[in-house]
């Protein structure tokens, strides 16, 4: 049950292994950033409900996923790639779905969303190979994985989501475009910066392999948990705007 954790290994969170204690702190920043998001579902109007809902299920999966991680991690001592990417898999899609939510009133179409969704595949399904096939196409990997990402940058910045996003003419739409731009180029660029510290690629050497997940970590919680109260401040202001109007 919850206490899978062996005792012997417990000593390791107290003797500050830095990267148990974030595979925790990530836990249970995930956990009460769904609670909170569910509950908020009340105090937001009509399509925004749906969108707090999105969030809160990305902090809930991963929170579910670190529940695991965080055992794994203690147990075995190794990176848990497998279980990243299948939580990856699943929010990574979410957060294009919460782009479509936000672009949705304002002509958004099923196409966008299927690009950012086909672009994110790529993106995990290549890095995914190249964490976990050795050494020698790391690189390779990570290039094609990049080309998935840079597309998704590409959509938010100057495709359709940025597009519809100015169409809103909003300024708190536009103030969350804005944060979320930040989020996706410097938050989610931790993550190529942690893979590229496996051996073979160009940053090994320059840290320990085994904080690979400390970067996976930290950008975790700063990209889920942020990036879903962007979303919460536009869905409050508009909300009220909303409310004047009526
Ligand atoms: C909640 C999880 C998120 C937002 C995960 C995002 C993951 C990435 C942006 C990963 C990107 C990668 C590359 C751009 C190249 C190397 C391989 C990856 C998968 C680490």
């Amino acid at each position: 049950m919850i206490f899978a954790v062996d005792v012997a290994n417990l000593d390791k969170i107290i003797n500050a292994d830095p990267i148990a204690i974030t595979f925790f702190i990530g836990y249970m920043a995930m956990f009460a950033s769904s609670i909170f998001f569910f509950m908020e579902r009340g105090s937001v109007e009509g399509k925004w409900k749906m969108s707090l809902l999105v969030s809160g299920l990305i902090t809930g999966i991963a929170a579910v996923h670190y529940f695991y991680m965080r055992d794994f991690y203690l147990q075995t001592g190794q990176s848990p790639t497998a279980f990243r990417y299948v939580d990856w898999t699943l929010t990574v899609p979410l957060m294009c779905v919460e782009f479509y939510l936000l672009t949705k009133p304002f002509g958004a179409k099923g196409s966008t969303l299927f690009k950012l969704i086909v672009a994110s595949a790529v993106m995990l399904v290549a890095g995914f190979i190249g964490e976990t096939s050795g050494i020698d196409n790391n690189i390779m990997w990570g290039v094609i994985s990049t080309v998935g990402y840079v597309y998704i940058v590409y959509e938010v910045f100057a495709g359709d989501v940025a597009k519809l996003a100015k169409a809103a003419n909003s300024p708190a739409m536009d103030r969350a475009m804005f944060l979320l731009k930040i989020f996706i180029t410097l938050g989610w660029s931790i993550y190529p910066i942690g893979y590229m510290v496996l051996p073979g690629n160009l940053l090994s050497g320059a840290f320990e392999v085994s904080s690979i997940d400390l970067f996976y970590n930290l950008a975790d919680a700063i990209n889920k948990i942020g990036f879903g109260l962007v979303i919460y401040s536009v869905a409050i202001a508009e909300t009220a705007k909303a409310k004047a109007a009526a």
